[in-house]
């Protein structure tokens, strides 16, 4: 193409246009010769013609930067008239029903700085190929449906590379010559490209056994750079917890001898399940208490649940194709959420799954991002790894659960495997494999897959005194007015004058009309409704909340999910309350409503309560969340409501706060800390008398990361000598650490210090920042896209330079530049004026900047 020719617009690809390949890859063996700057890689595939399959004139393999070497067809090299290569693949003309095909091709994985393919990491080979990048290691039918077995022999120079390792068992290593060595691995089963891995290089590793419930001892296994094996125990205890786990919950049990994980510092996403060869982000895998807080244990746990946890759903049953993506991701996500569940305390994990739900997915739903979890068309897939097809894919997948009982929903599961073990198949397969067994009728819940959007609830509770009757009226309003009503579960409860749980038939609602009423007789006093317990149903409860309603639940609610939940509404109305009459009047002096002040009181004495409930109890909303609430976002105003409602808590209880600030910091349980944090929290964003000194000691004595970050958190958010002096101390401590000085910089990044945005400009110009690692760049540049205070504050100057900053990340790293663009996702929340400047920035930015598919996708819908 010369330089006058426009670039093509990137096509979008479709749902509808499913067509099964024409042949099947019958095994496939790589030789990877290793080498920095000139990798080769040799295939040989054995191709055959699907008995099914129409006489197709040519078969096309993808493959992407790839430079071909050589090319032969059943051991003769090919003449150039059967085959074409352009820069997405190779076409075979006219080939035969049954072939080997072998190719030569070299690549540069030191020149690979997107993180796909085979890269170089701190001079580690590793691959990332979901979804669509082993077409940059080898020309293949790059797709999930194309399933086949591998085989796999890795040479490398034994000193840069001692450690050789790809999927499935290693079957044989020794030296090639007196430079180089090889191993070959051999996997089994039937698997996609996309779960192909390799990782080489000179690391660390620590070593360990399972005994499956069958007898068998799997050998595992976590590599990490040299020096920084203590760190990985709990990743390797966490991975013994979920194997157990999913033997009992669901009788699953390992298929290989060997089960790995290579941790990683320069990786896209969170983690990659490849088959028997997981790959990490580092900081899903290193954690001691020094160096990692108690939210990073708990995420490493249920990170390494799921992906061991994909084994099953997702590699042995794996998707038909991309659009499918929630099978594998919703499913495993669900099972991770329960594994947690059943490890620690259901009513908090639950609690924190939808906090998270709401945060990213229901503004996700809500923007112009939105999407069904099963996409119908798309320009770039790797953008389908969203909140919709994970989180909301849980939540659709939860409902089944609810609908069919839990030994309905085991018994649907193991249908599952049996009828789809070894296959790509379908969510409507699994749906099936779900329902039939328990005969239950999914035609209507199949909606919940093909309509985005977050449907609405309204609720209207009617007692009838006399008939000793409680009627509920439900409306269900879809977010798109043209969409069908859903099947919804709502779990509910029933709570008495006393705080006393009435006692019902059924507590499951099955909402399935646009407008439906439930009677329940019997009802001798009039009750307060507790309705979508456990959050049984993904939807927005519209109806404005009833005061004495809430604080009546807050107290003697049973279900801890919605005893927090009344706190919740009850802070959320308060400071939506609040927004409006800053708006009005930025210098308002505002009292707060004193039921509030006394149901905090109530929380703060409340003895029976364990410290981590009680520290989401007392959580004040996020600004995401309360940006949800809102028609119009303006940072000042919702900036001053939450800082009325501290200052006014604070105020209020300045010495209950403190004391159990004091009392829960003697303690050491996580539980306590998240308690006193939540407190610390409160007494320095309403800058108490003491504050400073608070965070200061707080900082220096304690010997945990949850505690030292907490306090650098708050301090941060403070333009004072102690913020630097802070930071300075943590640089000086973690500079080295690739891992732990994301933190620096995210902390600087989410402050709501008036200097942020001057501070993170500098920040990206500071050598320790280094805009080619993915955890720099959502650290420091996506943690300053979504601080919705700093970032929002309606300059064009702050909004160009996070566009330029996305644009020169997209030149070598698309899939990190895609993701750092959600932050434009609130625009159409901001007053009108901003609206059109942000998008006539946005817009040209599109038409002068040559951006990938990626960002294109994310960028154009705003
Ligand atoms: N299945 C994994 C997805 C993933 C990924 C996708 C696109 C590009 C890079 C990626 N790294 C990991 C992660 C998971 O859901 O388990
Ligand atoms: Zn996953």
């Amino acid at each position: 193409m010369n330089e006058m020719t426009p670039t093509p617009a990137p096509t979008r690809q479709f749902l509808k246009d499913y067509v099964a390949p024409t042949f099947d890859v019958e095994s496939i063996y790589l030789k990877f010769e290793l080498d920095p700057t000139q990798t080769i890689v040799t295939s040989t595939l054995k191709l055959k013609r699907k008995v099914s399959a129409l006489i197709p004139k040519a078969l096309r393999l993808d493959g992407v930067g790839l430079k071909l070497i050589s090319i032969q067809m059943n051991q003769q090299p090919l003449h150039k008239d059967r085959f074409s290569v352009d820069e997405n693949g190779l076409t075979l003309l006219n080939p035969p029903d049954a072939f080997e095909l072998q190719t030569v091709v070299e690549i540069n994985p030191s020149q690979n700085t997107a993180c796909e393919g085979l890269y170089l990491s701190d001079g580690i080979f590793c691959t990332q190929c979901e979804a669509e990048s082993f077409r940059k290691i080898t020309y293949m039918l790059d797709r999930p449906d194309a399933m086949t077995t591998y085989t796999v022999e890795i040479t490398a120079d034994k000193k840069l590379c001692p450690v050789l390792l790809s999927n499935g068992d290693l079957i044989e290593s020794g030296p090639v010559d007196e430079k180089r060595h090889k191993a070959i691995w051999q996997d089994p089963h039937k698997k996609p490209s996309y779960l192909f891995a390799l990782v080489a290089g000179d690391l660390g590793s620590i070593h360990d056994t399972f005994k499956t419930k069958s007898g068998k001892v799997v050998k595992l296994s976590v590599y990490a750079t040299h020096g920084k094996q203590s760190r990985c125990h709990h990743a390797m205890e966490s991975l013994k917890r979920a194997m157990k786990w999913d033997e009992e919950r669901f009788g699953l049990e390992y298929d290989l001898g060997q089960y790995m994980i290579a941790s990683i510092d320069d990786f896209n996403m969170g983690a990659m399940e490849n088959k028997g060869l997981n790959v990490f982000n580092s900081r899903l895998v290193l954690a001691d208490q020094e160096s990692a807080t108690d939210s990073d244990f708990d995420n490493i746990e249920a990170v390494v649940g799921h992906e061991y946890f994909h084994n099953w759903t997702g590699n042995r049953v794996t998707c038909r194709n991309w659009f499918e993506l929630s099978l594998k991701e919703g499913l495993t996500v669900f099972r991770d959420q329960e594994f947690s569940a059943d490890l620690h305390s259901r009513s908090v994990q639950r609690i924190k799954d939808v906090d998270a739900l709401r945060a990213k997915q229901f503004s996700e739903d809500a923007s112009p991002n939105a999407h069904p979890v099963r996409p119908e068309s798309c320009l770039a897939v790797d953008n389908f790894y969203t909140a919709t097809i994970y989180e909301k894919g849980a939540e659709l997948i939860r409902m089944l659960q609810t609908f069919v009982g839990r030994a309905g929903f085991r018994k649907g599961m193991d249908e599952y495997f049996k009828r789809h073990d070894g296959q790509a198949v379908t969510i409507i397969d699994f749906v099936k494999a779900i329902c039939e067994p328990n005969q239950f009728e999914y035609s209507q819940f199949l909606l919940w897959y093909s309509q985005e959007g977050t449907p609405a609830i309204e609720v209207i509770s009617e007692y009838n005194e006399k008939q000793k009757q409680f009627h509920i009226h439900l409306t269900q309003t879809p977010a798109k007015s043209h969409q069908q009503p859903f099947h919804i579960p709502l779990k509910f409860g029933f709570i008495d004058p006393l705080g006393q749980e009435i006692k019902v038939e059924s507590n499951l609602i099955q909402l399935k009309d646009s407008k439906q009423t439930f009677t329940f007789s019997n009802i001798q006093t009039r009750p307060v409704l507790s309705l979508n317990r456990e959050f049984s149903a993904p939807v927005r409860i519209v109806t404005a909340p009833v005061t004495d309603e809430l604080l009546h639940l807050m107290k003697y609610d049973s279900d801890d999910f919605n005893r927090r939940e009344a706190a919740v509404k009850l802070f959320t109305a308060e400071a939506v309350n609040l927004v409006s009459q800053f708006k009005k009047n930025p210098n308002a002096q505002i009292n707060l409503n004193t039921s509030i002040v006394s149901a905090v009181e109530t929380v703060l004495k409340d003895q029976k309560i364990s410290p981590q409930f009680k520290a989401l109890m007392l959580q004040i909303p996020s600004e995401q969340s309360l940006a949800q609430e809102l028609t119009e976002f303006t940072s000042a105003a919702v900036f001053k409501a939450r800082q009325n409602l501290y200052q006014g808590l604070v105020q209020a209880h300045t010495q209950l706060i403190l004391d159990l600030y004091h009392q829960h910091g003697m303690k050491n349980s996580s539980g306590d800390r998240a308690l006193k944090n939540v407190l610390l929290g409160y007494l320095s964003a309403a800058r108490n008398q003491n504050f400073e000194s608070l965070l200061e000691r707080q900082y220096f004595e304690s010997k945990n990361m949850t505690d030292r970050l907490a306090a650098l958190m708050f301090a941060c958010d403070h333009e004072t000598p102690l913020r630097d002096q802070l930071l300075n101390a943590f640089k000086d401590s973690w500079i080295q650490d690739k891992v732990v000085i994301n933190k620096w910089l995210q902390v600087q990044a989410i402050s709501t210090a008036p200097d942020t945005f001057e501070r993170v400009c500098k920040l990206a110009d500071n050598p320790i920042f280094d805009l080619k690692n993915p955890n720099n760049v959502y650290s420091l540049v996506g943690g300053f896209g979504s601080n919705l205070i700093q970032f929002h504050q309606e300059r064009m100057d702050v909004y160009n330079w996070y566009l330029q900053r996305l644009t020169e990340v997209d030149h070598f790293n698309p899939q990190a530049a895609a993701r750092i663009s959600a932050a434009f996702q609130l625009l159409p929340k901001l007053p009108i004026a901003t609206q059109n400047n942000l998008r006539q920035l946005i817009q040209s930015t599109l038409k002068v900047e040559k951006l990938s598919k990626n960002t294109i996708e994310q960028l154009e819908r705003l």
